[in-house]
């Protein structure tokens, strides 16, 4: 029995209503690419990578101070030596910070970051007990 075909075109005057097939509801469903993934930044190298925006805070690092301690022991001349000799006074410098120390007690020899602070103050410290000074330094935050 021959079956009919259906006509690939309809008459003249009726709509012409393709069928939805799969393909179509892929194309319907599925999300447009741009809306979906990150943007993808080209580095210069002929390669691409996906942009990953992170946000970091940075932070100045603070300042220590190095201070510098009287005590009944350490001659005038010594501390005059070491405040040359780590913290780059000249000699007048050296005599008034000396002096000031020795009248109030404490005084600043200088302002590093941590590290150089915490430095010096031991270097200090180690020079004067070669020398047999009971000389002492701290670091305090600026
Ligand atoms: N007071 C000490 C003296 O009379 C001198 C001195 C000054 C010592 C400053 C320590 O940090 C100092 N010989």
């Amino acid at each position: 029995m021959r079956r009919r075909l259906a006509p690939l075109f309809p008459a003249p005057g009726v709509p012409y209503l393709r069928r939805m097939t799969n393909v179509h509801r892929l194309a319907r469903n599925s999300v447009p690419r741009a809306a979906s993934k990150p943007p993808r930044i080209d580095d210069g190298d002929g390669r691409t990578g996906v942009a990953t925006r992170t946000r970091t805070r940075t932070k100045k690092p603070s300042m220590y101070k190095v201070l510098i301690l009287n005590d009944d022991y350490t001659p005038m001349e010594f501390v005059v030596y070491i405040l040359q000799r780590f913290f780059k006074m000249d000699m007048e410098e050296a005599t008034q910070v000396m002096l000031h120390v020795h009248q109030r007690g404490v005084g600043v020899c200088g302002t590093y970051s941590y590290e150089i602070a915490e430095m010096k103050a031991t270097q200090v410290m180690d020079c004067a007990r070669d020398n047999q000074h009971p000389l002492q330094c701290t670091v305090e935050k600026a």
